[in-house]
């Protein structure tokens, strides 16, 4: 893949976090998608999340599989671990390395070619076995880098750049999360970034798999009036449930209370995610009536946004395979190879 490296150069009074890094020291080398293009925009709602919550770059591993979206790793967190690996294959590989080193933040980049398509089967089985990560789909209704063909995102009757209808039911990556049995749900939209990065915050602190779908409009093939995935369509279309805030578990806990208007959801780790309701009725906690809202809204052609399912009971593969603390790699010869007597017990144990 061909890069171009950003100069390191940077105003001397650029703001720092608590690790003494700029939102510079986030970034990666010069995108080399279209100018305008979402993802572009999501790769800048990632490094804003990322600096404001002083995260150490090499304590991240980015994943990812095959197309535009899947390149955008190489535009952020320049210092961290990556693996850009096979098309709809990024979640394979995230699990393995997830088992094998739980001490690592998994921060999983897919498009909707790669993950509805080619890799419906790995992210399906990924939400459902509660792989510890965040699994974002940069979500165009298109192949962007093969040059626009529709993917299976694309809603039925929606236009192509040529004129030519789409004939094939969607796939609602949002409703199949739900009914997998993930324990974060979320879509946002790459144009509302204050509304992404609470979300990519959240979804970092909250232990087992978070999917988040963004909506990201290909301004080369999926852009124009007939399509349902352009910036147009979106803005006129988006219904948002919740307005979120994120508070780590030091910090005060301030918010605009109205009563009946703020729901305080706790996560595992102790961080609070403060939802402000817009919809009067909106539980994210209740998965079954939030399936029903997504039905209800998606007929009336809308787009729901926001945080739209949290358990924060919620468990990970790791907790239930009973994995090591420790990363496979930090483990010496004898630790990882018991010896024949251990076995043997072992195999005597299973006769
Ligand atoms: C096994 C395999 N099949 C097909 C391709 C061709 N291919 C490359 S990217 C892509 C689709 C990418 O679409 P999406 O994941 O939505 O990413 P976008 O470019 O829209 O961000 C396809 C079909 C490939 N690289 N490998
Ligand atoms: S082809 Fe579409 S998805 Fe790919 S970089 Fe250009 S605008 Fe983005
Ligand atoms: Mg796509």
């Amino acid at each position: 893949m061909t890069y171009i490296v950003k100069p390191k150069f940077h105003h001397p009074k650029l703001p720092t976090n608590k690790l003494g890094y700029t939102h510079r020291d986030y970034e990666g080398t010069v995108s080399t998608l279209c100018a305008g293009c979402g993802h572009d925009s999501i790769s800048g709602a990632i490094i804003q999340a990322c600096f404001e919550m002083d995260l150490p770059p090499h304590r991240v591993a980015k994943m990812s599989g095959i197309g535009c979206s899947s390149k955008t790793p190489a535009y952020f967190l320049g210092q961290s671990h990556g693996f850009n690996s096979v098309h709809g294959r990024m979640p394979s590989v995230a699990t393995g390395a997830s088992l094998a080193n739980r001490d690592l933040i998994y921060l999983g980049v897919s498009g909707d070619g790669d993950s509805a398509s080619i890799g419906l089967g790995q992210f399906a089985h990924c939400l459902r076995r509660g792989v510890n990560m965040v699994y974002i789909v940069e979500n165009n209704g298109v192949y962007g880098l093969t040059k626009g063909q529709f993917s299976a995102t694309a809603d039925r009757g929606s236009v192509s750049k040529r004129g030519v209808s789409n004939n094939d039911s969607a796939i609602d990556l949002v409703s199949m999360a739900l009914l997998l049995g993930a324990s974060f749900v979320a879509r946002g939209f790459s144009g509302d970034k204050k509304q992404l990065v609470p979300l990519i915050t959240a979804a970092i602190h909250h232990r087992g798999a978070a999917f988040i779908d963004v909506i990201s409009p290909c301004i080369a093939f999926n852009n124009h009036p007939g399509s349902t995935k352009s910036f147009d369509y979106v803005r006129e279309h988006n219904d948002a449930v919740n307005a979120l805030e994120y508070m780590t578990p030091r910090a005060e806990i301030t918010v605009d209370y109205e009563p009946g208007t703020v729901e305080m959801v706790e996560q595992h780790d102790g961080s609070v995610l403060a939802l402000r309701k817009l919809d009067d009725d909106y539980d994210p906690t209740d998965r079954p009536s939030v399936m029903a809202y997504l039905q209800e809204r998606q007929a009336e052609g809308e787009v729901v946004t926001g945080l739209l399912y949290v358990d924060p009971e919620a468990s990970d593969l790791n907790e239930r395979m009973n994995t090591v603390d420790t990363p496979l790699n930090t483990l010496d010869v004898r630790e990882l190879c018991p010896g024949s007597k251990t076995i043997e017990a072992i195999n005597a144990s299973l006769r």
